[in-house]
């Protein structure tokens, strides 16, 4: 084994035509040889320490006197950004408690972190890349470089491409085989080429483009290819294959059998070239599937998967709402950039999010996060914030392979209230867990009907009331009382209708969701995954968590495809896979 830097250095093929490196980080297992941290731990830090005091002297005030002690504090607890107005006065924070946190971003570093991410230093230390997606919606076309080149030309010139493109499909004039217009757009990707633009293309579908539908398919079950194509066109489907290496089996696999797909039909292989596109940054995998390089839109190594959006990978986006409105996506998203790398720490938006995380998530133990739009529209935007918070900040060691010596990345899960309501906020309101909520919610609907937007409103205001203020007992016995019920029966009842309350949250509102604020709405979120990596000191833009599934996956393939009795494993592992050769016929 070969050292690289901090880790080790590993090379395997498989399917004898996809190589893959994986480099093995000395974690904290014993296998591992511990490395000696060379960074102050972010537990060492002064503020750190002085959090944990602070959090000890202060943490049984609870929310209600919090807000009984200050008037004011709703005005002292709020931001303004980039068309996004957060309240986080709902939080067991103190003006103090906030100087502490601020200080905590100050010694680790923030402000510098910051600028290095948009200076494109390589803050993927293990990948030996910057991060630039902020380059990929820099409007202000101020030149970013990269190992001293300016990519902003070429960024530009795939946005005019992808803009090119997208209008003769949306126009009509890009005809299929047979000469109709495209009707139905399926994009095969997964993980950040899949969850970014289906997120996005759910949340402005109340500005897509009429005749043009959209699909996803992602998952290699060959149910979701072939319920997807069942009720398509050959002559009129374009067909999207977004993926960054394009060594992704699972995408793979769904493209050839797209292709089949297409050429069982009248199709010819000379047809492909009209239905078929690829979004990637490998031309030369690309043209060996068979899709011509003048179909393929580029983007670079320095582009993360699940920050891929910005990139030729929102082709889908761009098709549903057109290049116009995709524009001002990314002017969105660059009004918080801006916002992000020029505001003082103390009121920066995304930052601000990230240390109540820090706060909740290694001070309260609580480490769960609840993502509540009140927007049908974002419906997919939990799980998409899920990719992005738990694959970036999914960590064990820091930057410099030592492992961490604090509890990193929490759990990001939701669903669109008020569903969640009638579901899991039974366990948020009065379970054992504190979870803190992120409340999103648009001023105006996009189909405002009768009352259905008030009530949406109400129910999400009543939701962050009534988290944070519970119902004690005296109130429950007023309210009993007044119902008539005896003495009796409120005392059999009190401990399990009343509750503490004292649960934290945000309310993002913004005006509408349109294409500028959803930009901005994900920019935030980007940024406050950056930051909460930044004080925790770890790399938020690796994956190696995920290659080794990918790896073992291909092995086993083959051994299923053997027929032969499996020994190599571990006895579980070798008995499923047995059991599963024989419940299929397989086993010789
Ligand atoms: C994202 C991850 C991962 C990636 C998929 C698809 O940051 O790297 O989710 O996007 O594995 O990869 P390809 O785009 O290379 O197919």
């Amino acid at each position: 084994m070969q050292r690289a830097n901090s880790v080790n250095r590993l090379e395997t093929s498989y399917n004898s035509s996809v190589r893959i490196v994986i480099l093995l980080t000395e974690a904290a297992h014993p296998i591992f040889r511990k490395k000696t941290p060379v960074m102050t731990q972010p537990v060492d830090l002064p503020a750190w320490q002085a959090l944990k005091q602070h959090f000890d002297s202060t943490h049984t005030t609870s929310l209600r006197e919090h807000f009984a002690a200050d008037s004011a504090r709703f005005d002292q607890f709020q931001l303004n950004a980039a068309g996004l107005f957060l309240d986080y006065s709902k939080n067991h924070v103190t003006r103090q408690t906030m100087d502490l946190l601020v200080q905590l971003a100050g010694e680790a570093g923030v402000e510098k972190k910051i600028a290095a991410m948009f200076a494109g230093d390589q803050v993927n230390p293990t990948e030996g890349r910057p991060a630039l997606h902020t380059a990929l919606r820099n409007r202000s076309n101020t030149p970013v470089l990269v190992d001293g080149h300016d990519v902003m030309p070429d960024v530009n010139k795939v946005l005019e491409r992808l803009g090119a493109f997208s209008d003769r499909v949306r126009d009509g004039d890009w005809r299929g085989f047979t000469g109709e217009p495209i009707t139905d757009v399926v994009n095969i990707g997964i993980g950040g080429s899949d969850l970014g633009p289906v997120m996005a293309s759910e949340a402005l579908a109340a500005f897509a483009h009429d005749r043009l539908k959209l699909h996803f398919v992602s998952n290699v079950d060959g149910s979701h290819l072939a319920s997807t194509v069942k009720r398509l066109n050959p002559q009129t489907t374009l067909f999207v294959i977004a993926s960054k290496t394009f060594t992704t089996q699972e995408t793979l696999t769904n493209a050839n059998s797209a292709k089949q797909w297409f050429l069982e039909s009248d199709a010819t292989q000379s047809d492909v070239a009209k239905h078929f596109v690829a979004l990637s940054t490998n031309a030369e995998r690309v043209t060996a599937f068979g899709i011509d390089q003048n179909n393929m839109f580029e983007f670079w190594d320095w582009v993360g998967g699940r920050y891929s959006l910005w990139s030729a990978i929102g082709l889908p986006l761009i098709l549903s709402i057109g290049m116009p409105r995709f524009t001002q996506f990314l002017e969105g998203a660059h009004a918080m950039d801006e916002h992000f790398r020029r505001a003082p720490l103390s009121e920066n938006m995304p930052v601000i999010l990230a240390l109540l995380t820090v706060w909740y998530n290694n001070f309260h133990q609580a480490h769960s996060h609840l993502i509540a739009p009140y927007d049908q529209y974002l419906h997919r935007f939990p799980a998409y914030l899920q990719q992005l918070t738990m694959e970036s900040n999914g960590k064990s060691v820091h930057v410099d392979g030592s492992a961490v010596s604090c509890d990193t990345g929490p759990i990001v899960w939701g669903e669109p209230g008020t569903n969640g309501q009638h579901a899991y906020f039974q366990l948020v309101h009065q379970g054992t867990h504190i979870i803190p909520t992120d409340f999103i919610l648009p001023m105006e609907s996009l189909h405002p009907i009768g009352q259905h937007h008030e009530l949406l409103m109400a129910n999400c205001f009543a939701q962050s009331e009534a988290l944070m203020m519970g119902k004690n007992s005296e109130e429950l016995t007023l309210e009993m009382n007044k119902a008539g019920a005896s003495a009796d029966e409120i005392d059999r009842l009190t401990g399990h209708r009343s509750f503490a309350g004292n649960r934290p949250s945000n309310t993002i509102m913004t005006q509408r969701i349109d294409a500028k604020a959803l930009g901005a709405l994900i920019a935030t979120y980007e940024h406050k995954v950056y930051v909460e990596a930044a004080i925790w000191d770890i790399n938020p833009f690796d994956q190696w968590g995920v290659e080794l599934g990918k790896q073992l996956a291909s092995k086993i393939q083959s051994e299923l495809a053997g027929g032969k009795t499996i020994t190599a494993h571990d006895s579980s592992t070798n008995g499923l896979i047995n059991r599963a050769l024989k419940m299929r016929n397989l086993q010789a």
